[in-house]
């Protein structure tokens, strides 16, 4: 109960930041955009990570007002670098199932993107969003869709029918999970579930990204089977949004 209302006060003083994880595309080397990851900043305690809040957020109402920070503080960010002539990024955010399923989501996206094209921003999305209402969840993805917001399903592989929803719902991106890359140096079954789903993903005109990217080797792999964009410790670590500028501004 102390959390619960720790956390309403961090909402209501401004004490949630955003990190961002850069992804590059593989073919030109060139970042492409950004994931958020969100952290709160705890007055006393420092800095504290999404699975240390999230899930007591999301036992109630406040998980809808922070998914809708994130999404306009994410966006602000953007246009921020934009307006400072640092590039032009597209924003990828993670909505948890009860976020996606937020009553206030569409007309939040609306009016965030009012003077910004829908697509610099793509919804990261699990499998268990679609599992727990399918229906509403592929009513929300439409409309997102028709504001050119693009959806990705994330940690792919890892749910129980990734394929039928590959089927059925408009998914731009697959973002191939980390717990597959990881392993391609030493096992061959995973090179072939990896180099797999690129072509997979390719043949459904869909956009293949690799979390996790770790190693030179990792990259070398997923550069040589024509994955698209690739993200992970060995391009770079989420960074501090005040940090931003200023590692752009330096090009790398
Ligand atoms: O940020 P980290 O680097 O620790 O992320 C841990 C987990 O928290 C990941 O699964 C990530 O998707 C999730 N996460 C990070 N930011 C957000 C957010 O803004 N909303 C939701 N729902 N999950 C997030
Ligand atoms: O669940 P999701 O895919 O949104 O997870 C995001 C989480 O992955 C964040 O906690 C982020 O810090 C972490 N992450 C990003 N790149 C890497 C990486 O190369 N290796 C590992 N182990 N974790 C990573
Ligand atoms: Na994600
Ligand atoms: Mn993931």
């Amino acid at each position: 109960l102390e959390l619960e209302s720790e956390l309403q006060t961090a909402l209501d003083n401004d004490q949630f930041c955003l990190f961002l994880q850069p992804k590059y595309c593989l073919e030109s080397g060139v970042l492409d955009g950004f994931e958020a990851l969100v952290r709160w900043r705890h007055p006393e305690k420092g800095l504290i990570m999404p699975n240390h809040f999230i899930p007591q957020m999301e036992q109630g109402e406040m998980i809808f007002q922070l998914g809708r920070w994130v999404i306009s503080h994410g966006l602000n960010i953007i246009r921020g670098l934009e307006r400072s002539g640092l590039g032009q990024f597209k924003l990828a955010v993670n909505l948890s199932a009860r976020q996606f399923c937020d009553d206030k989501l569409v007309d939040h996206l609306s009016a965030c993107l009012q003077d910004m094209p829908g697509d610099r921003l793509e919804l990261e999305i699990t499998e268990n969003v679609l599992i727990h209402n399918s229906e509403l969840a592929a009513s929300v993805m439409k409309q997102a869709n028709d504001l050119g917001v693009t959806v990705a399903l994330d940690d792919f592989g890892t749910g129980y029918s990734s394929l039928s929803y590959l089927r059925q719902l408009p998914v731009d991106v697959i973002k191939l999970d980390r717990s597959f890359i990881a392993p391609t140096n030493e096992s061959e079954e995973s090179r072939h579930i990896v180099t797999s789903v690129i072509d997979l993903a390719h043949k459904l005109n869909k956009y293949v990204v690799a979390e996790g990217v770790e190693t030179q080797e990792h990259l070398l792999f997923l550069k040589e089977h024509n994955c698209d964009s690739a993200q992970g410790f060995l391009l770079s670590r989420p960074i501090d949004e005040h940090e931003l500028p200023d590692v752009l501004a330096k090009g790398d």
